[in-house]
């Protein structure tokens, strides 16, 4: 009866958080902020405005709209260098394995990503044949947990949200998929995925069939 999996990206299929996170690192000490390990994990699966808004607030720093604009373009631009060297290598273990069994056992695959870098990290890493649909920050206009980005996985795809099963490593991206009617399993720590109706720590010989079944 499932017939769709929708992936996030980053924490599921490659790790881009550590260059988020120097990324707005960098842009931090322009504002004299150093930020924590403990806070970047706060800005996983969150967009790139909410990231800004969130590190401002922490940082007690009253920014104006220009500022704030002219941070994102630096921030995105600092991180577009970082990633310029990504490559196949930085798909994370297990993956490939995982997306050929679900390709072999008849299921659709979508991206259901906040980042709007989504489909440049897909091309350098090599992993845009495998999907049938991309939905990322470009074609959303609320974050997760709202669950219109894997809304619209299910719709492009033709299929009703029930039929659709979501890997996530963030909890709002769990919620996201929950408020969405659809299955979420969760990669990572337990505590942190609390919502998701499976967990996993990573895709490392992981059976597709075992784990699809609900
Ligand atoms: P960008 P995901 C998210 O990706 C990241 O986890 C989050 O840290 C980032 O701020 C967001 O994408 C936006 O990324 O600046 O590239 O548009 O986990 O939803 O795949
Ligand atoms: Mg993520």
């Amino acid at each position: 009866m499932y017939k769709a999996c929708l992936f996030d990206l980053d924490g599921v299929l490659v790790d881009t958080a550590i260059y988020h996170f120097q990324a707005w690192k960098n842009l931090g000490k322009q504002f004299g902020y150093e930020l924590t390990e403990e806070q970047n994990e706060q800005l996983k699966g969150v967009s790139r405005v909410e990231s800004l808004n969130k590190i401002l607030d922490w940082a007690n720093y009253l920014a104006t709209q220009e500022q704030k604009a002219a941070w994102l373009i630096e921030k995105n631009e600092d991180y577009l260098r970082l990633i310029s060297n990504m490559n196949p290598s930085e798909i994370l273990p297990g993956v490939l394995e995982f997306l050929q069994q679900i390709k072999d056992l008849g299921y659709k695959i979508a991206l259901g990503s906040a980042s709007k870098n989504a489909e440049i990290i897909l091309e350098k890493t090599g992993l845009m044949p495998w999907f049938d649909l991309i939905i990322d920050g470009n074609k959303v206009s609320k974050s997760k947990p709202d669950p219109e980005v894997f809304l619209k996985g299910a719709e492009g795809l033709g299929l009703s949200p029930e039929t659709c099963i979501v890997f996530e490593d963030a909890q709002a991206g769990v919620e996201a998929a929950k408020a969405g009617k659809m299955k979420a399993i969760g990669i990572g720590e337990a505590e942190t995925l609390a919502l998701a109706d499976k967990i996993i720590p990573n895709f490392i010989g992981v059976k597709a069939a075992e784990l699809l079944q609900f």
